[in-house]
């Protein structure tokens, strides 16, 4: 038992594929363990019972075994407490205990030796794990768990200023590709442990029990490309924000919260923007890396794809949203609909044959018109559309928060209704509090603020006012205006219907305080400004006739799910005839570096389980579908590749391919951020040896 408990702290937090480390460190876990006497997680793993009574009744007994009649039998007298209700005692995965709160009748279920049990849910209304979730009747209420796993500035303001403090630090850190550069050269305070110490300590499993108790139903976790790998050259740890996913996935089971996973930054950056791990450039489907990024990207799309497919996962991570944000009018929506087609292909392969299997895929609308969406992918077996609507970042005004009160039900209610029928299921994956571009790094570190005059692109952008006094200043806001927010974001609610705040939580900067409050779902929640019941959002914009939830049923899995048409596969199929290059050409694909699919497989590695867990529970190969079992993409060995963080202005290499050796990108890796993850990721099973 202790080894157990032992064996499950150590793996909290410890790289799964670090196999030659592991040992030692549950060996120190297991000692620390024995010496401290550690009571709390062994009453944890006692009980094989983990009975249906022990959850019916241990939110009065939490914890007293003479009260619980599952008791009996138990060698020690203590049961294990699996399941509770509001005021009930949790243990949590570090082994502390504390008290459950959930107004809303939450219930949590944690069993150590049923660790993919999906009992729990996270309101009474809100279907539990092991429940339907019924798209377009149940609504979708979430936030995001921005910052978190992919940084950034705006978000974990303090962690960005302090490194850039350092001594060490050369250059200004903008965006995680600097900020990881910045902490390897950091050796002093540990290097680039320190982002994994902003991984242990931004989100823990307390923010999920306040989500659950703050009537939302949904996460939304954006991931980084560089959680499966990272090539030579690009500056992102690798693997290690995998781990604290899966640390997600366990909370998001306990208390009942469904998942939507968000493929936030792809390799070459799809957008340019600092949150895609790299400001500068965008190299996905634009330039001439953009079909071979894009193909890398399909790699982990799938890998992603077949590990959420697994029984064990599929009831929680409900959602994947293939790729966060693309440039899509540069783009062009031919083309990016080609990608999402392909991206697509790849979940449903991986989530196996018949309708009804696996995530519902969201694709972003790449900042192009709903209506021009309408009609994309007929019979797709779910497939939905995400849109990011913010109202800080065009024209800016001084009116105040009360003159905003209809804004979200005019500008967005229409739109979002009619997609609903025009394309199918639609889900705001990303909104905020904010009518200006006020806090402390909104638009990045660097860039000034459009409304105080100091914007440095687009324009010209009058100077308006001064943030901190007019917006800023939380702490004093008074009644009406934190009323006012209230309203503002119940409307915000009601118009898109389905929907994630961006985002739940914003750390302090250095100075002690939360400089962009619009952006935080938790501050407002602590001071007053954002509705404690969501539900209460329902009539705000007085919308007589909302959709009312008859999805075709071939968007919700049902009749005609997957069987889309010869003829549209064949408009999108895959890679498209050209793409596009700055200044608005385009480049034949021929003529363009790209990948062919005789790589071999990887796989993500699942959480280890506990020696309890381990005797009942297999949690599977991280492969879902055996039939899929197409090579990954890799580089032609003749063939010639360029950085694929390029840029779209530079010509394609030439010769492209030569009957000699070319210079595949990942020939003469270093691996310089991780050479032993990085290498393993390499040699892991092949799918046919799934158990
Ligand atoms: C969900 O899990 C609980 C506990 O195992 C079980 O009692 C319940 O019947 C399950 N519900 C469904 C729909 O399977
Ligand atoms: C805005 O007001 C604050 C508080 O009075 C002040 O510290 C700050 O310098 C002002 N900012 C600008 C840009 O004037
Ligand atoms: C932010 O700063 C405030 C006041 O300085 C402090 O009370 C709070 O705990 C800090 N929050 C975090 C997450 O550190
Ligand atoms: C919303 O869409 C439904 C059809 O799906 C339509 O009947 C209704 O009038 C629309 N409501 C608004 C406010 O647009
Ligand atoms: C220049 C740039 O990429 N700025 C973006 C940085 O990220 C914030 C959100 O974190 C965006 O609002 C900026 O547009």
């Amino acid at each position: 038992m202790r080894r157990g408990a032992g064996e499950k702290r150590a793996a909290a937090y410890t790289n799964p594929t670090s196999r030659r480390k592991k040992p030692i460190i549950i060996g120190i876990a297991a000692a620390v363990l024995l010496i401290a006497g550690i009571g709390v997680a062994l009453a944890l793993t006692l009980g094989k019972h983990k009975s249906t009574d022990a959850a019916k009744d241990s939110s009065t007994s939490s914890g007293d075994a003479a009260s619980n009649p599952t008791a009996s039998g138990s060698p020690t007298g203590k049961i294990a407490i699996v399941s509770g209700t509001d005021g009930s005692t949790v243990t949590a995965s570090d082994g502390s205990t504390f008290q459950y709160s959930n107004p809303f009748g939450g219930t949590w279920y944690w069993d150590p030796t049923d660790p993919y049990n999906n009992a729990a849910r996270p309101q009474t209304w809100s279907p539990a794990l092991n429940e339907t979730f019924n798209y377009g009747v149940d609504k979708i209420r979430g936030v995001n768990l921005g910052g978190w796993l992919v940084t950034e500035p705006f978000i974990v303001p303090a962690l960005y200023q302090t490194l850039q403090s350092r001594p060490t630090t050369t250059g200004t850190i903008i965006d995680e590709w600097t900020l990881v550069e910045a902490m390897q050269a950091d050796t002093a305070n540990g290097g680039i442990s320190q982002l994994e110490d902003h991984y242990k300590t931004f989100i823990t499993e307390q923010d999920f029990v306040q989500i659950a108790a703050a009537g939302l139903n949904f996460v939304r976790i954006p991931l980084g490309y560089w959680a499966i790998e990272v090539l030579d050259g690009e500056s992102f740890l690798p693997k290690t924000s995998w781990t604290y996913f899966l640390k997600a996935v366990e909370w998001a089971r306990k208390y009942g919260l469904r998942i939507n996973l968000d493929l936030h930054a792809l390799p070459g950056s799809q957008n340019g923007w600092n949150h895609s791990g790299r400001l500068g450039t965008y190299n996905v489907m634009y330039g001439p890396m953009g079909i071979a990024n894009a193909e890398r990207s399909l790699n982990y799309i799938r890998i992603l794809a077949e590990f959420i497919s697994q029984p064990e996962y599929r009831d929680v991570i409900a959602m994947f949203g293939v790729t966060n944000e693309p440039q899509g009018n540069q783009i062009g929506l031919p083309n990016l609909q080609t990608y999402y087609y392909a991206a697509y292909n790849a979940v449903r392969t991986a989530s196996g044959t018949g309708a009804g299997n696996g995530p519902m895929v969201s694709f972003h609308d790449g900042f192009i018109g709903l209506d021009q969406w309408a009609g994309y992918l007929p019979n797709a077996d779910r497939a939905s559309l995400d849109s990011h609507p913010y109202l800080c970042f065009q024209g800016q005004s001084t009116n105040p928060i009360n003159s905003y009160l209809t804004t979200p039900c005019d500008q967005w209610g229409g739109s979002f209704n009619s997609t609903m029928a025009g394309f199918g299921f639609i889900v705001a994956g990303e909104f905020s509090n904010a009518v200006t571009d006020c806090g402390l790094y909104v638009n990045g570190v660097g860039q000034g603020v459009r409304y105080e005059g100091t914007y440095t692109t687009g324009g010209p952008w009058p100077t308006l006012g001064n943030c901190t006094t007019d917006w800023l200043d939380y702490q004093n806001w008074d009644a009406p205006t934190k009323k006012a927010y209230i309203t503002f974001a119940k409307a915000s609610m009601d118009a898109l219907q389905n929907w994630f705040f961006w985002t739940w939580k914003v750390g302090n900067s250095t100075a002690g305080v939360v400089e962009a409050p619009h952006w935080s779902y938790q501050l407002g929640l602590q001071n007053d400004w954002m509705p404690t019941d969501p539900r209460t959002a329902v009539g705000q914009c007085n919308n007589a006739n909302p959709f009312t939830g008859t999805l075709s049923s071939w968007q919700t899995g049902g009749a005609g799910a997957g069987s889309i048409a010869p003829s549209v596969q064949a408009e999108f199929a895959w890679p498209p005839a050209s793409i596009s290059f700055a200044g608005g050409g385009a480049s034949p694909a021929s003529l363009l570096p790209s990948y062919t699919q005789t790589g071999p497989l990887m796989t993500l590695p699942t959480a280890t389980l506990t020696a309890a867990a381990s005797a009942t529970a297999k949690g599977g190969s991280g492969w879902f579908n055996s039939a899929d079992s197409t090579g990954f993409w890799e580089p032609v060995a003749t063939c010639s590749y360029l950085d694929p963080w390029i840029g779209s202005s530079v010509a394609p290499p030439s010769p492209l391919c030569t009957g000699g050796v070319g210079v595949g990108v990942r020939r003469g890796m270093k691996q310089r951020l991780n050479e032993e993850r990085v290498v393993e990721a390499r040699v892991t099973a092949v799918p046919t040896r799934r158990r």
